[in-house]
């Protein structure tokens, strides 16, 4: 059930269109001189103005006939209609578990009887998952209803009940260069464009714009969650600039990945653009063709099982002074991803992005870790088709406690991968939404300014979160959520969430 939040504020007005609220936002610098630290203390006083007006929300997925697209299409179906289904251990109701934003709770203040915690979706005007449209493509062209079935995540009883309304829809051709995707893709691959690149991309922006006609959605997102792709180089000349990148379309050259090309026609199109896998489809040129077109792009890669628990046990340890030596991540999946992954070059992509995680949490701490030196990590990844979508993750975290002790964690989790995976596609696409209605103005400018093109905000869902050039790069679970949440809060001119509690602990 929804609730209707209304601020009390002075600093706090709503018109039919806006949300305004003053907010003064805090920060520190610092100068560090050998041992002596100064710090200083600063406010800027700011507006923050959120449109109240949500949108019909189209969402294209790249890969949409795949798991995740497959499943996160079916779910928001189930939802809708209300659907429930008979397993062996009882009725099971549809649900928006595991989503930030539709399951989790923020605590707004004190009532009458204790806390009060209301929905995150509740803080703000939001799209809700049920109103999504959905479209995209995909280079196998077998229907959505059949290849729910192909995927193996939800029950048999209620895909049985999702059929009649999945079977008709077809994904749309798409971009294929086999050089980017494991070799045993090819089989799949029977829905695929023609054309020269340049025609191809035209292709992809003529779908955007009849998809945005025919459904009479407002907006359109973008989202890449098809194979994993190998990383591009990135060479000068070719995909280094926005412009270099456009001739390169337009002369065909090989080092243009689809996912790049399906990023280009999104900007191109004015449609936010989200990578929901590891690659490196965010060449400088995809970047910079973003921001000049004021475009939103997010990633890379769904945080959303054995690394989303990284980043809050290194968080963990390395905040209450342990140290993380040694950290050895293995898993093993059955399902089409897992098999893609089995090429050396697309599973260097998932390593990579795997990888990186802990980087700032190690930073963060001096006395533990001297500069350069890092815990060993080490990802493995198998494929072992009988365990299908349900991955097994094994983790064991060592680290050095007092005195030369050791403790050793170990950890074992079992899950469908794409029922954690799609709940974060919907956060993902919404979050960049919100984003889009939401300006801000420094006091004395005297426009209002949306967020950077890079949407850093939607780290708390990517395992490699993509940040503007020049931005620290921040991994840490417990910071990401605070960052949505307090922003969120800004929006409304309430204080982030301080966790002092002081009017119960003085006399
Ligand atoms: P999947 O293999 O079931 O689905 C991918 C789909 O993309 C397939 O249907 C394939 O035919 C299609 N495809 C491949 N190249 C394409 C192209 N150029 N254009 C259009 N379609 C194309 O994989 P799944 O499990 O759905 O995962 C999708 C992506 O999300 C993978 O990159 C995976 O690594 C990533 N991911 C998945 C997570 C999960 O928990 N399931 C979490 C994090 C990331
Ligand atoms: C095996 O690692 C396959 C991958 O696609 C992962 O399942 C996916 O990236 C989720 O990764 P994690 O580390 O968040 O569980």
């Amino acid at each position: 059930m929804s609730v209707n939040i209304h601020i009390n504020s002075p600093n706090v007005s709503y018109s039919d269109a806006n949300i305004e609220a003053k907010y003064t936002y805090q920060t520190t610098s610092v100068i560090t001189d050998g041992n002596q630290v100064i710090v200083s203390p600063h406010s800027t006083d700011m507006t923050f103005r959120t449109e109240r007006r949500v949108p019909r929300l189209g969402v294209m997925l790249v890969g949409w006939g795949g798991n995740n697209g497959t499943t996160v299409t079916a779910a928001v179906l189930a939802n809708k209609l209300g659907l429930t289904w008979t397993t062996k251990t009882g009725e099971k109701k549809a649900n928006y578990y595991g989503s930030l934003l539709q399951a989790s709770t923020v605590c707004l203040g004190s009532g009458l009887h204790g806390e009060v915690n209301v929905l995150l979706r509740d803080l703000l005007p939001m799209v809700h998952p049920n109103d999504i449209v959905f479209d995209g493509w995909d280079i196998s062209s077998m229907d959505l209803g059949r290849a729910m079935e192909r995927a193996q995540v939800l029950d048999w009883s209620l895909q049985e009940q999702l059929r009649p309304h999945m079977c008709h829809i077809k994904p749309r051709p798409s971009i294929y260069i086999p050089d980017f995707i494991a070799a045993n893709q090819e089989s799949r691959a029977d829905n695929v464009l023609t054309g020269s690149m340049s025609q191809q991309v035209e292709q992809i922006k003529a779908d955007i714009r009849d998809f945005r006609q025919s459904s009479c959605v407002d907006k359109v997102i973008v989202l890449w969650t098809a194979n994993t792709e190998r990383f591009c180089d990135i060479i000068p000349g070719v995909n280094d600039t926005a412009e270099n990148l456009l001739a390169s379309i337009q002369a065909g050259v090989e080092e243009v990945s689809p996912s790049t090309l399906f990023a280009v026609a999104s900007i191109q199109e004015g449609c936010a653009y989200i990578n929901g896998s590891p690659q490196n489809t965010f060449v400088p040129g995809a970047v910079e063709l973003a921001v000049q077109q004021g475009v939103f792009i997010g990633g890379d890669d769904l945080k959303s099982g054995q690394t989303k628990i990284k980043s809050v046990l290194v968080d963990f340890l390395i905040s209450t002074g342990i140290k993380p030596t040694s950290i050895v991540s293995y898993n093993h999946l059955g399902n089409n991803d897992g098999k893609n992954l089995m090429a050396p070059q697309q599973f260097r992509s998932k390593e990579i992005s795997k990888s990186n995680v802990l980087d700032d949490m190690v930073r963060s701490n001096p006395v533990l870790y001297q500069p350069g030196e890092k815990p060993d990590h080490c990802v493995v990844i198998k494929y072992v088709p009988f365990v299908g979508d349900s991955k097994r993750a094994m983790d064991e975290y060592t680290s050095e406690i007092m005195m030369g002790g050791l403790n050793t964690l170990v950890l074992h989790n079992t899950c469908e991968d794409s029922l954690l995976a799609s709940p974060i596609l919907l956060d993902l696409v919404i979050l960049t939404e919100l984003c889009q209605r939401i300006t801000v103005r420094p006091e004395g400018d005297e426009d209002f300014q949306s967020f950077h093109s890079v949407l850093a905000l939607l780290a708390f869902l990517c395992k490699a979160p993509l940040v503007p050039p020049g931005s620290p790069v921040v991994n840490a679970f417990f910071s990401q959520r605070a960052c949505i949440e307090n922003i969120m809060r800004a929006c409304l001119g309430l204080p982030p969430q301080n966790h002092m509690l002081l009017e119960h602990k003085l006399q």
